[in-house]
C-alpha cells in the first residue's frame, strides 16, 4: 500500500510555471479537508503528482480536483483518471529534474527517486548521488564521460558531476590528508557494472599516482590476467567475474603508486568441467585455442575449441564483439608486462591444454557393473604428454581407486560415474592452483617495497548478488559474500553514523534501518548455522543432499530468515530478496574431493607447475591455509574457506575509511537505452540507496573532532582570537561565516555540519593557502 504524507494533502511544492518563485510553505487549508468535491481549478489543486497505474508503474500527472477519497488526475499521456488518493504520491517540482544527488529531492519516494534517474540515464548522465553513496547505472555503450581530458578536470576540480572519477579523488585527498587507509567498495547485481567501474577507479589513480617507474600500468594490466583467467560469459554478463578481487595500491610519501597486493576470493571451479546452456568456460581457454601462434599450436597439440568436450558442451563458442585471438595477444602482452617469463608462459598454456585434452579423455566399459577403462587414444597420450606423467599412470589413476584393507591395497575398478568425477575432479583442481599461482606471479610483480600503512587505497570488486530460477551452491556463497558485504554497508553509513551522534551528545531522530544479522547469523552461527551444518553433514559418508535438507530444517527453522521448502530445497531471506537454494550438489561441491592416487598422480608429473601444486596437498604443509588443497580426509571444505577468504578481505576493509559506490544493471538484456523501472527499482531497494539518502539528508554528513576543526580553519578567523579553546576557535570561526545553527550541531568532541557546509571553509581556506604557498603549487594535494 502506498501512504499519502499528510503534509502532501495540506501543502505542496508550487509549480514553476504557476507561481514563478518556489514557496514551498504555501497552505491550503481546506484541501484534503472537506468533504465537498472541489470543482474550480485553484492553483493548489494543479499539484503535480505520481499516479499509480493498475500495471504498478507510476505516471506523471497532475491533479484537476480532489474529493475525501478520491483524487481527478490529467496523465501527462493526455488521459484524465480518477484514483484513489492513496495511488497518488507527491512529484518533485520540475526545477529539482534530473539533480545530480537525490539528497536534495524535496520528494523522496520510489518514482520520484527512480525518474530522477531516468531522467539523466535518458540524458547518458550515467553517474549520481545518494548521498555519501555514488550511483553508476550501466549505460551499456561507450559513453564520453572518460580519459585524460576528464581526468584533468577532476584533479583541478573543474568538473562537480558525479563521477567515479570524484570518488577515486576524494579517497586519494583523503589519504593524503588523513594518513588513513581508504577503499572505494564497489556492488551491484552480476552485469551491473563492477569490474569496470574498479577498472575506471584505477585508471584515475594511476594517472593521479603516475610516477616515473610506470608501476601504474603494471597494476591496470593485471586486470587484463586475472579477467582472461578468472572472468567467464554467464547467462548475465559476458564478462562476468567469477572471483572477488580486492586490489590494495600503495601509496609512497609523495603520493605516487609504489605497488600493489591483490587477494580474491572464490570456490568456483566446476565451470572449466562443466557448463550451463549458453555459457563458457573462463575465457583464457578460448583465447588460446583462437590465438596461439602455429608453432605454440604444434607444442600444445592445440585444436580449435570447438574439438574440446569441455569447452563445446554448451553450445556458445564465441560472445558477439570479442575475438579471442586478438585477446590472447593482449594477455601476452600483459604477462610480459607483469615480467612473467617466457618459458613461465609456456608451461602455463601447457596447463591450460591439458586441462583441455584430459576432458576429451573417455571411458569403455569393461564389465556389465559399469566398470570401465581409460580408452588409449590421442587425448590421454597428449594429456599425459603435456601433463609429463606416465600415461599408464594416467590410465590407471582415472580408472581404479585403491582401498586399504588392513595391512594390504585393494585395487577396484571405477564406476564411468566415478571416473568421469575423478578426471573432472583433477582438472579442477589444476585450474584452481593455475589461478591461485597466476596470482602470486602478478603479486610478485606488483610488490610493494617498504609499506607504510596509511597510504593505500583497497579497490573491492566483488561477484554481485545472484537469484536465478535453479540456485546452487555458487549462488549460496556469492549471496552469503553479498550478505556480509551488506552489514559493512550499513555498518558504516547507519550504525556508526547514529552510535556516533549518540555517545558525542547530538540531538538526534533515530532513522530505522533493516539490519542483516540475523541472515548471518543464519550463515555463521556454530554448530547451528548453514555453513557448519553443511560441513558437518559434509564429514558423514553416508550423508546425502536429501539428509542435509532435512538437518537444515530441522534445525534452522526458527530462524526467521531460513524457510524449509520441499524436498531437497530450502530459502534464505537476504537482504536483496528471498532466494531458493536447492541442495543438489551442495555436499559434493563442499567437499570437493580430490583422491589420494591424483595425488600422487599430481607428484609424479615432471611439469614444474605441477608439481608445485602437488607440494600445497604434501600433509606437511596442511598448516598453510591460503591453499586450495590438502589430503582428502583433512581438506578445509570449501565453504569454510570462502569464509576464512572473506573474513580476510572484511578485516582489511575494516580499518580504512570507505566510500560506497552501488552499480545498477537498467535491463536485463544488456542493451543501451532501455531503462527497466522495476528492475532498477528492486536493485535500488534491496541495496538500502533510499536509506542512505534519507538518513543524509537528516544528518551531519561532515564531522570534525574541535581540533581538527580549529586546526584547519583557525587561520580565516579575521582577528586574533584570545582562547586558545579548540572549541571556542571553532565556533568562532562558525559565527564569522555566519552558518545558521541549525546547519551544525556541537558535540562532546565533534563538530558536526550539514552536508554542504564546509564548502565555503575549504575555497576560503585553498584560496589563502594558494596566496601564501603559491612557490608549492605544483606540488597538488600537500597543501591544500
Ligand atoms: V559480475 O558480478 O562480474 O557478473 P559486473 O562486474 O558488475 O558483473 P561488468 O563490469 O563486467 O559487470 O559490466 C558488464 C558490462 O557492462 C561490461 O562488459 C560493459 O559492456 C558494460 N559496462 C559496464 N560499465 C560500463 C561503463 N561505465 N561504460 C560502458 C559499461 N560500458
Ligand atoms: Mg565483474
Amino acid at each position: 500500500s502506498v501512504r499519502v504524507p499528510n503534509r502532501f494533502l495540506c501543502h505542496g511544492d508550487d509549480e514553476k510555471e504557476d507561481s514563478g518563485v518556489r514557496g514551498r510553505h504555501r497552505r491550503n487549508g481546506s484541501f484534503g479537508v472537506k468533504k465537498v468535491k472541489v470543482v474550480v481549478e485553484s492553483p493548489y489543486i494543479k499539484l503535480q503528482v505520481w499516479c499509480r497505474q493498475q500495471k504498478g508503474n507510476w505516471e506523471l500527472g497532475k491533479i484537476q480536483s480532489t474529493s475525501e477519497e478520491e483524487a481527478c488526475v490529467s496523465l501527462s499521456n493526455g488521459n484524465v483518471m480518477k484514483v484513489s488518493r492513496l495511488a497518488l504520491l507527491p512529484a518533485n517540482p520540475d526545477i529539482l529534474e534530473g539533480v545530480d544527488d537525490l539528497i536534495q529531492l524535496s520528494y523522496l519516494n520510489e518514482p520520484s527517486v527512480l525518474y530522477n534517474l531516468k531522467s539523466r540515464y535518458t540524458q547518458d548522465l550515467i553517474y549520481s548521488k545518494a548521498g555519501p553513496v555514488l550511483i553508476a547505472l550501466n549505460p551499456f555503450k561507450d559513453v564520453q564521460i572518460y580519459g585524460s581530458e576528464y581526468v584533468e578536470a577532476y584533479k583541478q576540480r573543474c568538473n562537480d558531476n558525479p563521477h567515479v572519477y570524484a570518488v577515486a579523488d576524494a579517497a586519494y585527498n583523503e589519504m593524503i590528508r588523513d594518513e588513513v587507509n581508504q577503499s572505494i567498495i564497489i556492488s551491484g547485481e552480476s552485469g551491473a557494472g563492477k569490474t569496470e567501474t574498479a577498472k575506471i577507479a584505477m585508471q584515475y589513480l594511476a594517472d593521479l599516482g603516475g610516477g616515473s617507474c610506470g608501476i601504474e600500468n603494471d597494476v591496470l594490466q593485471t586486470n587484463f590476467v586475472l579477467e582472461s583467467f578468472g572472468n567467464a560469459k554467464t547467462s548475465r554478463n559476458d564478462n562476468s567475474s567469477r572471483f572477488g578481487k580486492l586490489i590494495e595500491i600503495h601509496f609512497s610519501a609523495l603520493g605516487k603508486i609504489c605497488g600493489a597486493k591483490i587477494q580474491t576470493c572464490k570456490n568456483f571451479q566446476s565451470r572449466v568441467v562443466q557448463l550451463a546452456n549458453g555459457e563458457r568456460s573462463y575465457h583464457i581457454f578460448y583465447q588460446l585455442c583462437a590465438g596461439a601462434s602455429p608453432d605454440l599450436r604444434d607444442r600444445l597439440k592445440l585444436r580449435t575449441a570447438s574439438e574440446y568436450r569441455y569447452l563445446n558442451q554448451s553450445d556458445c563458442m564465441t560472445i558477439d564483439g570479442v575475438n579471442d585471438d586478438k585477446k590472447f595477444q593482449g594477455l601476452v602482452k600483459a604477462l610480459d608486462v607483469i615480467r612473467m617469463s617466457k618459458q613461465d608462459q609456456e608451461r602455463v598454456f601447457k596447463l591450460l591444454a591439458a586441462i583441455l585434452w584430459l576432458g576429451n579423455i573417455t571411458f569403455h566399459e569393461t564389465d556389465n557393473e559399469n566398470h570401465i577403462e581409460v580408452v588409449d587414444d590421442e587425448a590421454a597420450t597428449i594429456a599425459a604428454t603435456l601433463m609429463q606423467c606416465s600415461l599408464k599412470e594416467l590410465m590407471v589413476t582415472l580408472s581404479t581407486h585403491k582401498i586399504k584393507a588392513g595391512k594390504d591395497t585393494i585395487t577396484k575398478k571405477l564406476t564411468l560415474r566415478q571416473a568421469i568425477d575423478t578426471r573432472d575432479a583433477l582438472a579442477k583442481f589444476m585450474y584452481a592452483n593455475l589461478f591461485d599461482w597466476l596470482v602470486e606471479q602478478v603479486n610478485k610483480a606488483l610488490e610493494v617495497g617498504k609499506r607504510r600503512t596509511g597510504r593505500s587505497i583497497s579497490i573491492l570488486d566483488i561477484y554481485g548478488f545472484e537469484s536465478f530460477q535453479k540456485n546452487s551452491f555458487e549462488q549460496f556463497c556469492i549471496n552469503y559474500a553479498n550478505e556480509r558485504l551488506q552489514q559493512h554497508f550499513n555498518r558504516h553509513l547507519f550504525k556508526l553514523e547514529q552510535e556516533d551522534y549518540e555517545l558525542d551528545g547530538v540531538d538526534w531522530t533515530k532513522v530505522e534501518f533493516e539490519d542483516n544479522q540475523v541472515c548471518l547469523d543464519l550463515f555463521e552461527k556454530k554448530p547451528l548455522g548453514l555453513l557448519s551444518l553443511l560441513d558437518e553433514e559434509s564429514n558423514f559418508p553416508r550423508a546425502t543432499d536429501l539428509t542435509l535438507a532435512t538437518k537444515l530444517k530441522q534445525h534452522l527453522s526458527s530462524n526467521p530468515c531460513f524457510k524449509g521448502e520441499s524436498g531437497k530445497a530450502f530459502s534464505v531471506r537476504h537482504y536483496a530478496g528471498e532466494v531458493t537454494y536447492d541442495t543438489n550438489g551442495f555436499l559434493e561441491k563442499n567437499r570437493d574431493p580430490l583422491p589420494s592416487d591424483s595425488i600422487k598422480l599430481l607428484s609424479s608429473c615432471s611439469c614444474e607447475l605441477l608439481q608445485s601444486f602437488s607440494q600445497v596437498l604434501d600433509p606437511s604443509q596442511q598448516t598453510n591455509s591460503s591453499h586450495l588443497g590438502a589430503m582428502e580426509s583433512k581438506r578445509q571444505s570449501v565453504g569454510t574457506k570462502f569464509k576464512g577468504q572473506l573474513f580476510k578481505l572484511m578485516h582489511q576493509m575494516e580499518s580504512t575509511t570507505p566510500h560506497f559506490i552501488r552499480c545498477i544493471k537498467p535491463n536485463a538484456k544488456q542493451v543501451p537505452g532501455i531503462y527497466d523501472e522495476d528492475l532498477v527499482l528492486q536493485q535500488l531497494k534491496c541495496c538500502g540507496v533510499l536509506e542512505v539518502v534519507r538518513i543524509s539528508r537528516a544528518g551531519y554528513p561532515t564531522r570534525m573532532t574541535h581540533q581538527e576543526f580549529a586546526k584547519r580553519y583557525g587561520l580565516l578567523l579575521s582577528e586574533a582570537h584570545t582562547s586558545l579553546d579548540p572549541l571556542s576557535i571553532s565556533i568562532a570561526i562558525l559565527q564569522q561565516f555566519n552558518i545558521p545553527p541549525e546547519m551544525y550541531q556541537v558535540g562532546y568532541t565533534k563538530l558536526y555540519l550539514r552536508s554542504g557546509q564546509v564548502g565555503v571553509l575549504e575555497d576560503r581556506r585553498k584560496h589563502i593557502l594558494w596566496g601564501i604557498l603559491s612557490v608549492q603549487r605544483s606540488f597538488r594535494g600537500y597543501q591544500v
